[in-house]
């Protein structure tokens, strides 16, 4: 028998205690994406496409699609009852909630509309969300507020926006994912149990930024481009699909590993993936399917964040190709490198 997300939801409450307030959450936050599945869906037709005109805190130039989906994301999660306060990649300060809506125990952090680039050449994208407690709950919120390890999260996920729409997610006890039958606009649950092998023989990153990247970094892609006749004595196969929701979510079909490490352009970004909507419940997915992220350094879920903006440097997915990775940075940092 076929479950739908609100009866997984309802399941979870009684077999393992979920907070009905965090379902009720849950519950907006894919209202939210089915929401915007239909604005995709629609594409030209529904004038979604193009530039916005304007640009976000980052200085990246939003797309419409960004706006719109932001706004979407903003106005479920406010009127949820189970927030006290919203992150977005596309808001510079954190947002508290309307007068006119309850507060609840939660912070939510979320990329609205991940892989922009996408959006106008009709190929995957997605909105990637995270969800911490609110330690005092109030309608007040301020950046300290969020500015918990990623170990903290209680619930993270993404939807993808690809030829089907569907919605992965995890409660810390496994990953789970759901398709939306376009039908009748229910998700359901399609796939339990999703594990990530701890070999791989893919990997995925944007290799045109080889010339800027750490040592480690080249030593281990060299290595992966050696294939069966180098010291890894087998072929790995490569993929770049430019939203990270895509890769993650080929990873945890298929197994391999996704990185964007930090480089040498710019000293002060350490990566370009935004640690609290993008790297932090993404690592989340991946570590409950068996996996591991890291940024080359440490567990992304241990990084304290400073910043609710602040970027990282993202390796993750197969545990025995991150654990090789992260090792060659350590290895490199203690002046051990080959
Ligand atoms: P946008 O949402 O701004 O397009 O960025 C997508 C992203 O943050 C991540 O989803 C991709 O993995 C990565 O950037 C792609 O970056 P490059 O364009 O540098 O390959």
């Amino acid at each position: 028998m076929s479950l739908s997300l609100h009866q997984y939801l309802a399941r979870e409450e009684a077999l393992h205690g979920l907070d009905p307030v965090l379902t009720r959450l849950l519950t907006s936050v894919s209202e939210a994406c089915k929401a915007i599945s239909f604005k995709v869906r629609n594409g030209a037709l529904a004038g979604v496409l193009g530039a916005a005109g304007t640009s976000n805190v980052q200085g990246e130039d939003q797309k419409k699609l960004d706006v719109i989906s932001n706004d979407i994301f903003v106005e479920a999660v406010a009127r949820s009852g189970a927030v006290c306060g919203m992150l977005s990649e596309e808001v510079e300060t954190v947002m508290s909630v309307p007068e006119d809506c309850p507060v609840g125990p939660y912070l939510i952090a979320f990329d609205p509309l991940d892989g922009s680039s996408n959006i106008d050449i009709n190929v995957s994208i997605g909105s990637i969300f995270s969800v911490l407690p609110c330690v005092r709950p109030k309608r007040d919120c301020v950046e300290a507020d969020f500015l918990q390890p990623g170990r903290n999260q209680v619930a993270a996920g993404y939807c993808m926006y690809g030829p089907q729409t569907q919605l992965v997610l995890t409660l810390g006890r496994g990953v789970v994912m759901f398709t939306l039958d376009p039908t009748t606009g229910t998700f359901i649950l399609t796939r339990e149990d999703v594990r990530v092998e701890r070999a791989a023989k893919e990997f995925a990153i944007n290799c045109s930024n080889m010339r800027h990247w750490e040592a480690p970094v080249k030593r281990y892609i060299a290595e992966l481009l050696e294939g069966k006749t180098g010291v890894r004595g087998k072929d790995f196969n490569m993929r770049w699909i430019a939203a990270m929701v895509a890769e993650v979510h080929r990873i945890l079909q298929r197994g391999g590993i996704f990185m964007y490490p930090r480089d040498h352009r710019d000293l002060s970004k350490p990566g370009k993936l935004r640690l609290m909507y993008e790297a932090n419940p993404m690592s989340m997915l991946i570590e409950n399917a068996g996996g591991a992220a890291t940024t080359g350094r440490q567990a992304i879920l241990d990084v304290v964040p400073e910043k609710v903006h602040q970027r990282v440097a993202v390796f993750l997915g197969a545990a025995e190709e991150v654990e090789l990775v992260t090792g060659y940075h350590l290895e490199s940092d203690a002046g051990m490198e080959r």
